[in-house]
Parts: C-alpha cells; structure tokens; sequence
C-alpha cells in the first residue's frame, strides 16, 4: 500500500475497497442477480455533479444504463451533448446509447449555471472530444421508444430540467403507465437556490416539472432538504487522488474546480446533489422516504418552480389540493437515515473499484 492508500484508508476508517483500489490491487466486484438490476435511464444535464451522477450509475452493478439524454440546463445542450458522450468514452462505455434532448425549457427562456459548472460544463476541465455520435432520434423518442419496449420495467433517473421527460410524456399519454418510477433531482420543502422559492432544476423549467409531478408516475423527489447534506470534502478528493485511475483523477479535478469557484465555506466541501440521487437507487437504505403531496409552482412571479409539498392533517385547502391532485403521492426526500459517511462510501468505493 502506498502512503496514500495508507492515509487515506486511516482517514476513513470503514474505507478497505478504496484503500485496495489505492494500492493497485483489484477490490472484489459488488455483483447484483440479473432479476435484481434496476434499467434506468438518466436524464441529465452535464454539469459538474451530473458527471459523477453518470460515471457512478455506469460503474454499478445494480443499475443498468439504458439511455443517456441530455438536456439543457447547467449549461446549453452545445456543452451538455458532448459532455454525456465524452463521459462515457472516459468510463468506456460507448455501448450506451445517447439521445439528443431539448435545448429550451417548455415555454421560457433557458437559463444555466455557468457560474457554478464553468463555461463548458466540467469545471473548466477539458475532456477529448467525443468520437461516439448521438443516435438519430431525440431524446423524448428514445425514452418512449425504451419505455414501450419494456413496460414496467424502466425508471427514469431525472437530474437535470425535466423538459425531456416532459416532452416524452406529453406526446404520448399512454407512456405514464408503462414507466416503472421517476427519481427526480429537484424541488426543496424548504428553500431553494435559484431563487428562495425555487431550486434551479425547476426553476429553469417550471412547466415540465409540473407535467412530470401530475402524471401519476410513481416519483421519488430528492431534494435540497437532504442532496444540501451530501458533500464531498477534501479528505474525499484525496482518496480519488491516491487511486490514480482517468476517472477517479477526472473526478477529482472537476470537484477541486467547483470547491475553487463555488464553495460556501472557502473551497472545503461541495455539495453532491445528482450523485446522491443515482446512489439512491445504488443503495435504496441511504435515503428515509415521506408520502407528500406536491404541487409545482408556475405562475407566481416570485415563486415559479417552487415545489410545495403536503404531507396530512385536517384543513380544508390542502383537502381540496388532493382531490385535484389524485394521483400526485411523489415521495420527497426527508433526511438520511443513515449517516452521511456511509453515503459517502458507497460513492467513492463506486469510482474507485476495479481500477477505475
Ligand atoms: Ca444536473
């Protein structure tokens, strides 16, 4: 072991797999039964914490990757399409299929997040330029066409604006019922970060997330509440550091870039809202989840893209809110039951094993 396997297995106590990987030997593979592997489709707008989110979902085994769609969101679909082929030729998986997706919200004007990305998306940090091509289709048809060639069996993994999703359920309203779940990144119960009321996500498009939140497809909602908790910190970058793989060195970069540009606590930690919600599925044990009603803000001139959620008692407003929103139970995150070392693991083991 080196010394930086070795410091960093001391570190982190509970850390064996990274601490192997570190040394350069081959931790033992998780493995999950063919019956047991959820098929998702990942949504995404690449983006900083999207492209862990994506090498993360690609690296276990208890996910399947059928598709990747980009969307515009972080930054325009110009950086997002790239991004998503050029991460999968840096995880080596060019097997998985991407779909261009929609460069504008629904109805409004695209807004991103240079600010906290960087112009391209990454941090700044350069990847080659992908040789993979996107298929032909766009994104909406390549999720309806999955989803119908698979009837129960597909979840969608939404980490980005829900225009995507949105555009596929609205042009074909039998799809709903064929989709097995929707795991969305987005929406807070408390506040936001685009806005007080609103977090980027819908805030960038309001109205898909609203078409997304009525269309009665069982939904799981993590939101700031609890992706706010999900930070990697520096003793986190030193484990990638030591493993010494492109991907957990590209890992590394583009978190060192968004701690530099975008940290709240002078660059010691940043929070990792997509990946946590890929590690949901990863792990479903990581994440405690409460029935809500939730209603999607889009008209309020201060408050468009908030997320309002519901969760009981005896008023006649919210009574009324759920006979209008019958089949509306998505289930937002509450808070981790479990602490936030163990999400944490479960990451960094996902991009450090097997030589990655
Ligand atoms: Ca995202």
């Amino acid at each position: 072991m080196n010394s930086a396997g070795i410091l960093a297995a001391s570190a982190m106590g509970g850390f064996p797999l990274v601490a192997r990987a570190a040394a350069g030997e081959s931790a033992p593979a998780r493995t999950a039964s063919a019956s047991s592997v959820h098929r998702i489709i990942l949504d995404t707008d690449p983006g900083v914490d999207d492209a862990l989110a994506i090498l993360l979902a690609l690296r276990s085994p208890e996910l399947k990757v059928e598709a990747l769609t980009p969307v515009a969101g972080n930054v325009p679909l110009d950086f997002t399409l790239p991004n998503a082929l050029k991460l999968l030729e840096l995880a080596g998986r060019t097997d998985v299929p991407v779909a261009a997706g929609a460069s504008t919200p629904l109805v409004r004007r695209l807004v991103t997040a240079k600010a906290v990305h960087g112009n391209n998306g990454l941090g700044g940090v350069e990847l080659p330029a992908p040789k993979i091509r996107p298929v032909s289709e766009t994104a909406s048809e390549l999720i309806r066409r999955i989803v119908r060639a698979n009837p129960g069996e597909i979840s969608i993994v939404a980490v980005g604006p829900l225009t995507n999703v949105a555009t596929a359920l609205r042009a074909d309203p039998g799809l709903a019922q064929m989709i097995r779940s929707i795991v969305v990144m987005g929406g807070s119960l408390s506040h936001g970060n685009a806005t007080p009321a609103a977090e980027f996500n819908f805030y960038v498009d309001p109205e898909a997330a609203r078409i997304v939140f009525d269309a009665g497809v069982p939904l799981t909602m993590v939101g700031l509440d609890v992706t706010r908790k999900a930070l990697a910190r520096q003793e986190h970058l030193k484990v990638l550091d030591a493993a010494k793989t492109p991907v957990c060195d590209f890992t590394a970069k583009i978190l060192r870039a968004t701690m530099a540009r975008w940290s709240k606590d002078g660059g010691q930690s940043v929070a990792l809202h997509d990946p946590l919600t890929v590690a949901s599925l990863v792990d479903p044990e990581i994440l405690k989840l409460r029935d809500f009603y939730v209603l999607i803000e889009t008209s309020g001139e201060a408050s468009a893209g908030q997320s309002l959620g519901y969760s009981g008692g005896r008023c006649a407003g919210p009574l009324r809110w759920k006979r209008r929103h019958p089949r509306n139970p998505p289930k937002p995150s509450g808070q981790m039951r479990k602490s936030q070392w163990k999400w944490t693991q479960s990451v960094s083991s996902g991009f450090c094993w097997g030589g990655w």
